[in-house]
């Protein structure tokens, strides 16, 4: 790999690894002060540290990362000319300042806002204007992928586009059309609001904004995780992708049902339509469907792996896999993590069962093993090779074992944290809280042991995240030189050849504008409608 191509793309992976040990820190003050055991010294607002920990993870950690393996993954398959890699420049450096000035705002205590910012919280502009130059840059990003893809086509008529290159245009598709949604929330309503131009907002359209976008984030987190599972892993195990056809099905599914779901993040909220938060939650069902088919793919890539490598029985074939390879252990402990994730997502989903759970903090226990765990793992696991790659060196045996420990780690840690969490949830414990003993209530007493259990699991998470930065050092900075393998499977042989309307992009594009219009237009109408200006809690003027 040329050193002009590689230093684009460590630039943007870097920044993740020194997101996670900022984040990884404020997530550990969290779990301290909620033990009651400790308070956060020179008057640190709660809330400031909660922002700061969602922002950095959940926004900047996320989008840096897959960034940068969207681009190494394009760069391999379909190649990066001049122009294309001075305009991802570009894009790096529009997000480079933008969370720079997202984060001073939120550092100098003027945008306690957490990272899902809806109104009536207002923070200072330099937070939406930050957000918005993150948002630009990453499509510019996206852009130049669509370009690389377009590119290649060209000179390769007939040919099905390489499945990595497919999937990255997906997902930046998909990122593209959910941020349009968060973008004409911050241009629209946020920033003239937060500047005194609009002395009132709509809070209630701009929670709708939030998660038309907040939903189909957290499939922009997990597709490149899949990219993985799909086309990575078999190649690391020494067997073949099960399924080309499949493997595109499941993302253009994903593209299809991951937007016009966000209702199911708004089940309790008056002002919505009933009917439509019905037809939305059975359209998030429908989004269930693609990682079961993920689910059917890897299952059945282990087992003829393992039959052919002679392994027999019902579950014999399980043994074949390379257990001690860090590559593979923590991606694959990742998706054991997405069986009870998922399980869960399926329970906050069912309107009656969300009435269980919203606003507790089984709502985190659900995302630190989704996103926390299923998607990080599977990006620590994605690191071992591609940063040695990168840079030109090897994963040692040594760095192979640390990075083994660091998994076991993740995994203890994880589970105490999130099991504590989906058990006090269920118990009544709200979630983004900080210490309190709400008057002395009885059941609030039940809680405290498992909020002491979130403490030391979250200390063992901490000692993860170090591990896992000091690795990256090394990786980065200190193996030995040479020549690391960017892992990519070939189709089973005796698969089905692709139908070639899987590059038919005007299809896959009109179905989801198609598919958002019907769940959003009339409940969206009925929204704006209902609450003119002046209604409370729906259009909340400044200072109330
Ligand atoms: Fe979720 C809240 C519903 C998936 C992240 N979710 C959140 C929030 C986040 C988040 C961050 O309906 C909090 C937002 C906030 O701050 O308020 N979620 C779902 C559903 C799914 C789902 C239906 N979520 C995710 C993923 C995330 C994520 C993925 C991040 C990456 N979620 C909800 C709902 C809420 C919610 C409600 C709102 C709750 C509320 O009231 O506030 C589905 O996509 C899940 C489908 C997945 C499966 C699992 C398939 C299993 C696989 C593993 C295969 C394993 C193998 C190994 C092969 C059905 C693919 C096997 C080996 C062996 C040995 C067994």
């Amino acid at each position: 790999i040329q050193k002009t191509e590689s230093k684009l793309y460590m630039s943007y992976i870097t920044v993740a690894f020194v997101a996670l040990l900022i984040g990884g820190l404020m997530g550990l003050l969290q779990v301290f002060v909620r033990s009651g055991r400790f308070t956060l010294p020179f008057g640190i607002d709660y809330y400031q540290v909660l922002t700061v920990h969602g922002v950095i993870l959940g926004l900047v950690l996320t989008t840096y990362f897959i960034i940068g393996f969207h681009f190494s993954l394009m760069g391999k398959t379909v190649g990066i000319s001049t122009k294309q890699r001075k305009l991802a420049w570009l894009a790096f450096w529009i997000m480079v300042i933008g969370t720079v000035l997202t984060a001073t705002a939120i550092l100098l205590g003027q945008a306690s806002v957490l990272y899902t910012f809806y109104a009536p919280l207002q923070a200072h502009p330099a937070f939406y204007i930050g957000l918005a130059m993150v948002i630009i840059g990453s499509w510019i990003a996206g852009f130049v992928n669509w370009r690389q893809l377009y590119v290649w086509k060209k000179a390769h008529p007939r040919e099905k586009s390489p499945l990595l290159a497919f999937m990255v245009t997906i997902n930046t598709l998909l990122w593209f059309i959910a941020t349009l949604g968060v973008a004409a929330a911050v241009l629209i309503q946020f920033i003239p609001w937060s500047l005194g131009y609009a002395e009132t907002i709509n809070v209630l359209v701009s929670r709708t904004l939030f998660w038309y976008f907040g939903h189909p984030l957290v499939y922009f987190w997990l597709l490149p995780a899949y990219m993985a599972w799909y086309a990575i892993i078999p190649k690391i195990i020494g067997g073949k992708l099960f399924s080309d056809s499949l493997a595109r099905m499941s993302f253009v599914l994903f593209l299809f049902f991951s937007i016009p779901v966000g209702f199911h993040h708004q089940l309790t909220e008056p002002g919505i339509d009933p009917t439509w938060k019905f037809i939305q939650v059975a359209l998030t069902f429908m989004v269930v469907i693609p990682s079961l088919m993920t689910a059917f793919s890897m299952f059945a890539t282990f087992e003829i792996t393992g039959r052919r490598k002679g392994f027999k029985g019902l579950f014999g074939w399980f043994k074949h896999l390379p257990w001690k390879d860090v590559r593979f252990l923590a991606p694959f402990i990742g998706m054991l993590a997405f069986i009870p994730g998922g399980a869960g997502g399926i329970i906050n989903a069912s309107h009656q069962m969300n009435a269980v759970v919203h606003n507790t903090i089984w709502v985190t226990g659900h995302f630190h093993l989704t996103v926390a765990t299923t998607v990080m793992l599977t990006f620590f696991g994605i690191s071992y090779w591609l940063i040695p790659h990168l840079r030109g060196r090897t994963l040692t045996p040594k760095l192979n074992r640390l990075g083994i420990i660091q998994a076991i780690i993740w995994t203890v840690g994880m589970t105490i944290m999130s099991g504590a969490m989906h058990i006090e949830g269920l118990l009544g414990a709200p979630r983004r809280s900080s210490y309190s003993e709400y008057g002395g209530g009885e059941q609030v007493s039940e809680w405290i042991g498992y909020q002491l259990a979130q403490a030391i699991g979250g200390t063992i998470l901490f000692i993860g995240i170090i591990l896992m930065v000091y690795i990256f050092i090394k990786l980065t900075f200190f193996a030995p030189k040479g020549d690391e393998e960017f892992p990519i499977a070939e189709e089973e042989p005796d698969a089905e050849q692709t139908p070639a309307f899987f590059e038919n992009w005007k299809l896959w594009i009109g179905i989801t504008v198609a598919l958002i219009l019907f769940a959003y237009t009339i409940p969206f109408v009925d929204i704006i409608q209902n609450s003119p200006p002046g209604s409370v809690p729906f259009d909340w003027p400044i200072g109330r």
